[in-house]
């Protein structure tokens, strides 16, 4: 029983960034406001809503990019970074986990295609992740997904609810050896 409160206390919660409700004209590629979804992002990344193969979005119609081999964005605390989509032609990307600076992952390196693949990360606790390119172009992210442990102490009424539990059975343990 002491075992799954402990479960309870740390909850992970899943966040998805699409990108969807930016929105642009055709042949525009604005830049992603450096707070968007309330990450810190390389003033690199721009994004584009308009149909463009083989920068296929893998969820319709938003995607971002850059013109500088990748690009970084820093989280306002640490999570554990799962990854994204990625597609594009002829140009290799991996991911980089950084915590507090230090380099602590490195993802395998996926080749793009015009299909949305979804490169794994699965960094636990960075606070600044970066897309790494073999080229300054030719690549679309999307959906980056990542996770943020939220650390809660169980409810007072919990507590005392379990408490309830325990002690007449101790009292019951405490008697028999008397
Ligand atoms: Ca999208």
């Amino acid at each position: 029983m002491l075992a799954s409160v402990i479960m309870l206390a740390a909850t992970a919660a899943a966040t998805v960034i699409n990108f969807d409700d930016l929105v642009c004209a055709y042949g525009d590629s604005p830049q992603l406001p450096t707070n968007y979804g309330g990450i810190t992002w390389d003033s690199e990344w721009f994004y584009w809503s308009w149909e463009q193969p083989p920068y296929t979005p893998s969820s319709p119609n938003t995607r971002i990019a850059t013109h500088n081999y990748g690009g970084w964005m820093e989280f306002p605390q640490d999570v554990d970074f799962t990854g994204a989509y990625f597609s594009g032609t002829g140009v290799s990307c991996y991911f980089e986990g950084y915590d507090d600076g230090v380099l602590v992952g490195t993802s395998a390196t996926i080749a793009m295609t015009s299909t949305p693949q979804f490169l794994n990360a699965n960094f636990a606790s960075v606070d600044n992740v970066s897309v790494v390119c073999n080229n300054y172009n030719y690549f679309a992210v999307d959906d980056v997904t990542f996770e943020t442990e939220t650390i809660s102490t169980p409810e007072p009424a919990l507590a005392i609810g379990i408490l309830s539990l325990l002690v007449p059975g101790m009292i019951y343990l405490i008697r028999k050896r008397e």
